[in-house]
């Protein structure tokens, strides 16, 4: 099975520097970055390190998650997702290979599940992660009743196959895309599997993620989604 990696990027020049030397490249058969048109240094230190730039014009996450497949489809069966900002850790990148030749089509690293970390625990006041919760349990109970629950839904850290994405045709756009693209797998009952991982602090640079626009537009998509029921693709 060949398996790439998309590092996902936009404005991240202080994380960049320190977390491109700890890609353990030798496991991956494909490796490049989607640049959402950084305008700080991030393309000049990606291409130090002799990564390929794919560029994205119009900006988003989601606008990223498609390009990477375009770019990757012919040259991979899979690609791992890949945030260069210290929230993910690189040592993670091995696991998700053995995970998909055993037949997953999907394989989340989840900072929800017993043995995972996630940067809020080391507080009492969780926002983020009560909300994560309420996203999965919502969707679970919707359309997961029966298969494994998904602890973590939303995370970006995530191996897709090919097949998978052409199947549920994501056209969700910014920080909404995991969480359709996790709704879409309970819907065609594609098998998932998560590994526990542990979230890292952001190193430098700025969130992209403002909480409660990104809420918001979840609860869309939530709602989007359950008009839409199973039609094709889900
Ligand atoms: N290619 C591309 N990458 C993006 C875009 N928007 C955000 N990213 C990257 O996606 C990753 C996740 O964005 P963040 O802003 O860190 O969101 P978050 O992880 O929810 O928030 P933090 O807790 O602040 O880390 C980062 O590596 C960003 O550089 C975009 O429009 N295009
Ligand atoms: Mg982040």
């Amino acid at each position: 099975m060949r398996v790439g990696l998309a590092i996902l990027n936009r404005n991240e020049e202080e994380a960049l520097g320190q977390i491109l030397p700890m890609l353990p490249r030798d496991s991956v058969d494909l490796l490049f970055c989607v640049d959402g048109n950084s305008t700080d240094r991030s393309v000049q230190i990606l291409a130090e390190h002799n990564i390929q730039i794919v560029a994205q014009q119009s900006p988003g996450r989601g606008e990223a998650f498609r390009i990477a497949f375009e770019f990757a489809r012919d040259k991979v069966d899979a690609l791992i997702l890949f945030s260069p900002d210290g929230n993910e850790d690189p040592s993670d990148i091995p696991r998700f290979r053995p995970i998909l030749e055993d037949g997953a089509v999907m394989v989340i690293a989840s900072r929800m599940m017993p043995g995972a970390f996630n940067e809020e625990d080391a507080h009492w006041f969780r926002p983020r992660k009560w909300a994560n919760l309420l996203f999965d349990w919502a969707a679970w109970l919707t359309w997961g009743r029966g298969q494994t629950r998904i602890t973590d839904m939303i995370n970006g850290y995530r191996a897709i196959t090919v097949g998978l994405w052409d199947d549920l045709a994501p056209d969700g756009s910014g920080f909404t895309i995991e969480y359709q693209v996790s709704i879409r797998a309970y819907k065609s009952r594609a098998r998932v599997v998560e590994f526990p991982t542990r979230e890292g602090q952001r190193l430098g640079g700025k969130s992209q993620a403002k909480a409660l626009a990104t809420g918001t537009r979840f609860l869309r998509l939530y709602w989007r989604e359950l008009r839409r029921g199973r039609s094709s693709p889900p």
